[in-house]
């Protein structure tokens, strides 16, 4: 498990914040406050990993530049977060990261912990339903939070974290939606999922897991076909690949920015950006094809108000959304 102070993390940071320079081992040992040859150590394993570090004997090293890759030290090092992130691991192959996540908080991992993969096996979704996870082209990754409220107050955490990634997709030219309950649509499509599951005690939420899956680089012909006319990624919409491992910052940070808010009690900017960035609202709306009529809001406890025919406000706690034209 990986921290922000971790000695390799440390060194990225270092050689990072000087890409393409020659930096010396002397001057990078004194700062670390290890030797040279522990130093050489640890620079020949980031090498090992995949790093572009040039060494250059007696003088020094060189990051010739930053790789798009999730491992630790190359996420941790560009990371400036004070809850998320505070410790991060990375599987090249996992079945959910959800349930690592799970296991660890079980086991009383601290929260802010974030489990990362490049493909998983059993990616789901709600309900036992699958979430399309291919290797090495999008992001799946869970978050471990502990905040001291009430069970019915959790989704204000899927909310919190479906406003991240939409700030991270319009930060990159992407008109990024929020679709209630848990699911950020780009020209109508999906585009990302999240998976928010809880242990309570009394009532109290005991930890919760974000999990939170993002189409990136796949292609359309990769998708399975039942998916290839409802959903989309970043490749697709833009035209061009897109760093994964910035967009992973971007959202850990955004996550990280609100969740210090939440958990200072100030979430009219949340709700205020939710709305705002919202596909659902001021539609006509069938949810689990039972409730039918226009999505006029959401109570603080996250439940979809829908105003039906009768002109009553039926309030809807969980479910799934199709827009009709009726
Ligand atoms: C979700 O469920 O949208 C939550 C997905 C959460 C995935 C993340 S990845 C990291 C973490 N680890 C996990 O194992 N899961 C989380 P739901 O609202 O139930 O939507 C699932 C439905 O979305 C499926 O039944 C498909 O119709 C569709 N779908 C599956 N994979 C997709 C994909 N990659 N992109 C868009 N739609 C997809």
């Amino acid at each position: 498990m990986s921290t922000k102070s971790d000695k390799d993390v440390q060194i990225i940071k270092i050689l990072s914040e000087r890409v393409g320079e020659l930096v010396s081992g002397e001057e990078m040992a004194i700062s670390l406050g290890i030797s040279r040859v522990a130093l050489r150590k640890h620079i020949y394993r980031l090498k090992e990993k995949g790093i572009p570090i040039e060494v250059y004997e007696r003088k020094g090293y060189k990051l010739s530049h930053i790789p798009d890759m999730l491992i630790p030290p190359l996420v941790l090092s560009q990371l400036n977060t004070e809850i998320i992130g505070n410790k991060y691991l990375f599987f090249d192959v996992v079945d959910s990261t959800n349930n690592i996540a799970r296991k660890m908080a079980e086991e009383g991992e601290k929260e802010g912990t974030v489990i990362a993969a490049d493909y998983q096996t059993k990616g789901r979704g709600r309900l036992g339903r699958e979430w399309f996870s291919p290797k090495g082209k999008n992001l799946y990754f869970s978050v471990i939070l502990r905040p001291p409220i009430s069970v019915s107050l959790a989704f204000q955490l899927t909310m919190l974290s479906s406003v991240a990634v939409c700030r991270a997709l319009r930060k990159r030219g992407l008109d990024a939606l929020i679709k209630w309950p848990n699911d950020v649509y780009v020209s109508g499509r999906k585009i990302c999922g999240i998976l928010n599951e809880l242990e309570s005690k009394k009532e109290k939420v005991e930890f919760v897991i974000i999990g939170i899956g993002v189409n990136v680089n796949v292609n359309l012909s990769e998708f399975p076909v039942e998916l290839r006319d409802r959903a989309t990624s970043m490749l697709i919409e833009l035209g061009h690949p897109v760093n994964r491992r910035e967009l992973l910052i971007d959202i850990l940070t955004f996550m990280d920015q609100w969740y210090l808010k939440f958990l200072k009690g100030e979430k009219r900017e949340l709700f205020f950006f939710w709305r705002e960035h919202n596909w659902t609202l001021g539609k006509r709306v069938v949810v689990d094809n039972k409730v039918e009529g226009f999505a006029i809001g959401i109570s603080p406890y996250g439940e979809l108000l829908v105003r039906n025919d009768k002109g009553e406000t039926v309030k809807v706690s969980s479910g799934d959304v199709d827009i009709t034209n009726r």
